[in-house]
């Protein structure tokens, strides 16, 4: 664990001390909020960032937060994006998505009717690579849980592949910003432009901006109004995969989520394969999906520049915003020589991660070098220690060893304030959005005890 890291920053020792009064303090008992204000109920893809964090404090606690979200999971494998506790002051609360009536969602639960990207599998390979380091009591416990909890994964993640890999480019398709988990990324200006709300939109009072400082740290109310107007759409399609990809004005190939997909259809096989599972043909058909996820990347990616681009699937368009989520070909090894070492060069230059001015030397959202970027505004500038978080990961893994370790320390200088912001301001390193939240925790967890 790191030490003290200068003036005014807290020790390793402490910030982990205050990491876990954080996913303590947010824990409901069967799910960690992603954060005390903003967001008193639990996300998907936080859940499973959160379930990595509580393994270094209980993995039995841990293993409860994966079987949360999964108890939550529709009959049809979809994860939805945000599983609902009794708390108000969220909205659209689970009356304005309207899934109640929707029998494929489990009857115990409040659900949207969205999913996020598929980091689960993930993160149980990552927690049950914790709990073995730990002892061979949690071995058993996250071994065990794997066993009972692998197929409702692959349920999940047949679900993406039959529901949302969008032929020929084979790219995973999202139906709402928020199911990117950028929400307001400039990567989907272009396709909200095409997004034209109804007259018959019902009414409704934003909840979200009471939350933070300042409104600008939020999405704007033009933008909301395109958000609320796809719920609108979807619910009217009855939440039906294939009626809401035939009715929905926005459908999008995401990068992204797609070389997510790639390396959480590979931790799950693996983890089927290390463990002795007796799914020999869903192994097969999760490495199908991890190569045909990659190539898709890679089919996405510039010649030139090693840069991946969405694909708008309504107009066709291919979306060439430089935001942080163009580097995905990193994430799941999806490029060879020499386009590899090219998009490094570009992600620690001065145009993102090695820009002069930053606080803390990691990639923002947007560079700071293209139109249109806000050091303030929630996906458009601010720097994500989740994104980075995932980034020094795969670096790890891919065999970056020194710039993986690079990332990690700036990162958690990033958080070393311990107030564990949604996001950060690039220059000052400000806490924006939320704080206390829960996923920034956790990373910084496994950033201080894992590595
Ligand atoms: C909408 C919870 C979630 C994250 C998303 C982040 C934000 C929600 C919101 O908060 O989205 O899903 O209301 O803004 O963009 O990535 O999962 O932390």
């Amino acid at each position: 664990m790191s030490t003290a890291t200068g003036s005014g920053r807290l020790s390793g020792t402490t910030l982990a001390a205050r990491a876990a009064a954080v996913l303590r303090d947010n824990d409901t008992g069967a799910l960690v909020t992603a954060s005390p204000k903003l967001y008193p109920h639990m996300w998907s893809w936080d859940a499973a960032f959160i379930a990595i964090g509580l393994a270094y404090l209980d993995v039995r606690r841990a293993l409860t937060e994966l079987g949360t979200l999964l108890a939550a999971q529709w009959s049809d494998g979809m994860l939805p994006h945000i599983v609902f506790t009794d708390a108000d002051g969220y909205f659209p609360g689970p009356d304005r998505w309207g899934t109640d009536t929707v029998t494929r969602r489990p009857a115990s639960v409040r659900t949207s009717g969205i999913c996020q990207p598929p980091v689960h599998a993930i993160a149980l390979r990552r927690i049950v690579d914790v709990a073995r380091a730990n002892s061979a009591v949690e071995a058993e416990l996250a071994e065990s849980f794997t066993a009972r909890a692998w197929q409702a994964l692959y349920r999940w993640h047949r679900w993406i592949a039959r529901h949302r890999i969008a032929e020929p480019q084979g790219l995973l398709t999202i139906v709402h910003g928020w199911e990117s988990g950028m929400d307001n990324s400039p990567r989907w200006d272009a396709p909200y432009a095409g997004v034209r709300p109804g007259p018959d939109l019902p009414p409704y009072v934003r909840l979200d901006t009471l939350g933070v400082d300042d409104p600008a740290e939020r999405p704007s109310d033009d933008e909301y109004h395109r958000y609320l107007w796809l719920i609108e759409q979807m619910r009217r399609a009855g939440y039906e995969p294939a009626e809401v990809l035939a009715t929905s004005d926005f459908r999008v190939g995401d990068v992204f989520s797609t070389a997510l997909f790639a390396v959480a259809c590979d931790d799950l096989a693996h983890l089927a394969d290390d463990l002795s599972l007796p799914f020999r043909a869903e192994v097969a058909d999760l490495r199908t999906w991890a190569a045909r996820s990659r190539r898709a990347v890679a089919d996405a990616a510039d010649p030139v520049s090693g840069l991946a681009f969405d694909l708008d699937l309504r107009s066709g368009e291919r979306l060439r915003t430089r935001t942080v989520a163009a580097f995905a070909p990193l994430l799941c090894s999806a490029l060879a020589e020499p386009l590899e070492t090219r998009l490094l060069s570009d992600l620690t230059g001065p145009d993102w991660a090695g820009h002069p001015g930053l606080a803390a030397a990691v990639p923002p959202s947007v560079s700071p070098r293209v139109n249109g970027f806000d050091p303030r505004r929630y996906w458009r500038g601010p720097q994500w220690p989740v994104v980075v978080w995932l980034f020094s990961f795969a670096l790890r893994r891919g065999g970056h060893t020194a710039l993986a370790r690079r990332w990690r320390q700036e990162g958690l200088r990033l958080l070393s304030d311990g107030s564990f912001g949604e996001y950060y301001e690039p220059f000052t390193g400000e806490p924006l959005g939320s704080t206390q939240q829960s996923w920034t925790a956790a990373v910084a967890l496994d950033w201080l005890c894992g590595w």
